[in-house]
């Protein structure tokens, strides 16, 4: 089934085959990361000089005093500026393609995009299971499958499709290992629990609460995740399932953490769940150089790794606490308008998934003249968030957009209260057509 997009990808391949050096300008989250650290390790076993330049987006023309610049988990959307770059261009992205990109001169631009093969970019392959598929053109780069699991995961993806291509081949090359088990981090049960956030099982500053299920289920806390008995396990699954569903969680993120466990066989952190969130906290804390060193092996970066996420779980953790006392609820919608909170989109998916899954939920968050909204559903609440945020944005002077279960939009400061009431009209309206 990856057959065209194979052909892109030895196109890509004899690029930079060509290149005596290349730069490579990626995506700061953990698709961006490890996708660009895919390309840089298959880049440098071939001798190769590379660079890596982390961005936020694609908002000026990259420059670089290398031979090729290959843009990662970005470029798709933006022609324009790639048709401005005065060198030759490789784009490995998953995002869907917009316009035309007119090369300058004779350079030449090779773009690799699922959505541009017939494939599904945005369930089934992400910037790092197509940075696999180039990384494969050149070379045996099979052990750079497991490198791939963090953008999988972390675009919250799905093994199907062409990502269940690229993860068999991890399989069968022994990086990759599928158990039964739980989607939970390693370490101590008690921590484990507490700092979960997904799922989020509201056991954060609660520790009256957390003795008592795990005296129910039998256990300490004191119990290492990873070496608990398969009949540890089934009690603590069972409970857990109770649990979120009497808090109120979204049923469908139940099967997702019940039965298989992803193991990294050769990389630094075993746990691909764990693996996945140290790397996307490394992004988040601007420091994407340990997210890439912990994807290139370099051991000396690990420790650091693990407190960036810690850090950044325990902060996510007192916000939600915090915010969940401002939540306000409209007819259709529950929302939430912050100011200047150090995340939107974390805490809308934690609250909107594990506790107030039965409306969408919207976070507006306020810095200086410009709100960020994200806003969540599930496949159970029948509303189009992608539609909502972009007419709802527009009524109020701003711009919106999305999938149907995760959207958001930018707008002016002052308009929040009136963009929220557009947002509730407009889920109304599609929850209760008249
Ligand atoms: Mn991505």
């Amino acid at each position: 089934m990856l057959d065209i997009l194979r052909i892109e990808a030895s196109k890509a391949a004899e690029l930079i085959r060509k290149a005596d050096s290349v730069h490579i300008f990626t995506h700061y989250d953990a698709d961006g990361i490890s996708s660009g650290a895919i390309l840089a390790i298959a880049v440098s076993r071939l001798n190769k000089q590379f660079h890596v330049t982390f961005l936020k987006g694609l908002n000026t023309v990259p420059e670089s005093d290398s031979d090729l610049i290959i843009l990662s988990d970005m470029g798709s959307g933006y022609p324009n500026i790639v048709s401005k770059i005065e060198k030759d261009v490789v784009i490995v992205d998953h995002h869907a393609p917009v316009g035309k990109i007119e090369p300058l001169n004779d350079n030449v631009v090779v773009h690799v995009n699922p959505h541009l093969a017939g494939l599904d970019g945005t369930y089934e392959l992400c910037a790092s299971s197509t940075a696999f598929i180039v990384a494969d053109c050149l070379g045996n780069n099979d052990d750079l499958t497991a490198v791939s699991i963090a953008g999988i995961l972390g675009d919250k993806q799905k093994i199907v499709g062409g990502n269940e291509e690229v993860v068999k081949r991890g399989l069968k090359s022994g990086y990759i290992e599928v158990k039964k088990g739980l989607n939970l981090h390693s370490g101590k049960l008690r921590e484990v629990l507490q700092l979960s956030t997904e799922p989020f099982l509201d056991f954060y500053g609660k520790d009256e609460e957390l003795d008592e299920f795990l005296k129910k289920v039998g256990l300490s806390g004191e119990e290492d995740v990873d070496s608990l008995s398969n009949d540890e396990i089934r009690r603590l699954a069972n409970a857990i399932i109770l649990k979120l569903l009497k808090q109120g969680a979204y049923e469908g993120v139940i099967e997702e953490f019940v039965g298989k466990k992803i193991i990294l066989k050769n990389e630094l952190i075993e746990n691909a769940v764990t693996y996945t969130d140290v790397i996307n906290a490394c992004g988040r804390a601007t420091a994407c150089g340990i997210g890439f060193a912990i994807c290139s092996k370099d051991e000396k970066f690990l420790e650091k790794g693990y407190n960036i996420w810690k850090k950044f779980q325990i902060e996510l953790l007192d916000e939600i606490t915090k915010r969940r006392e401002e939540i306000k609820e409209g007819e259709c919608i529950r929302y939430l308008i912050m100011e200047k909170a150090p995340s939107t989109g974390p805490i809308a998916t934690v609250l909107s998934r594990y506790i107030y899954s039965d409306k969408p939920f919207i976070a507006v968050n306020i810095k200086n003249d410009s709100a960020k909204v994200s806003s969540r559903a599930n496949p159970k609440i029948k509303v189009n968030l992608g539609e909502v945020m972009n007419v709802a944005a527009e009524k109020v002077g701003g711009r919106g957009g999305g999938h149907s279960v995760a959207a958001g939009a930018i707008i002016p400061a002052d308009k929040a209260e009136d963009f929220v009431k557009e947002v509730d009209k407009l889920c109304c309206a599609m929850l209760k057509p008249s």
